[in-house]
């Protein structure tokens, strides 16, 4: 039994279709994803010090450790994040916080497409809760992850060329607005915000306060 594997994908693998796919998941998923999960299993082999918990390894570890656990973990984070029939506007609660986070929903839609389309080279674009409680979107290279910098994952959109290179080439901003607007699992994004503030989000405060 190994000790570190990638988690099981949420859906079937032609199920984010037309948007993301299914040669691009099974490619994504069994290759890139698994070949993390492998490549960290065999230097924990070597090295008893890789034997820790992912998310240890993700705040803590440094190299190609810190690379390899920092991809394995977004990409088990990433495959949670959507769903089938997702995407478009949330209701309630996250809706009102993100509204008042980002002075309405379509900024906050804008600012997590320009941070994902625009981000240079390879990387990961997020909602994080940072640690005033204020919604924030950031970006990450390689396999950084924001935990590492003191903010809490709610949601994460990897834009590495093998995520959508298949399905569009060079046009990544088609695959991001794709995520946005048909993929997101709104509910996967409130349970990371409800585990984060610990509560509910209605501690969480727009950036400008
Ligand atoms: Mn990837």
């Amino acid at each position: 039994m190994p000790f570190f594997e990638p988690a099981p994908l949420p859906f079937a693998k032609d199920a984010l279709e037309p948007w993301i796919g299914a040669r691009t998941v099974e490619l994504h998923y069994e290759k890139h994803h698994r070949g993390y999960a492998e490549k960290l299993n065999r230097i924990a082999l070597a090295d008893p010090a890789a034997n820790r918990p992912l998310d240890d390894l993700v705040r803590h570890a440094e190299g190609e450790l810190f690379d390899l656990a920092g991809q394995l973990w977004n990409h088990d984070f990433y495959w949670r994040g959507l769903r089938p029939g997702g995407g478009g506007k949330p209701v309630g609660a996250l809706l009102a916080c993100l509204e008042a986070a980002f002075g309405g929903f379509a900024s906050c839609q804008r600012q997590l497409a320009e941070a994902a389309s625009g981000h240079f080279g390879s990387g990961w674009a997020w909602l994080v809760l940072d640690e005033r409680d204020r919604l924030r979107v950031t970006a990450t290279h390689d396999g950084d992850n924001p935990l590492r910098h003191g903010l809490a994952p709610l949601y994460a959109i990897d834009v590495w060329e093998h995520a959508y290179y298949l399905d569009v080439q060079d046009e990544r901003a088609r695959y991001v607005e794709a995520v946005i607007d048909h993929l997101i699992d709104w509910d996967f994004v409130l349970e990371n915000l409800v585990r984060a503030t610990g509560a509910r989000c209605g501690r969480v405060r727009s950036a400008g306060r």
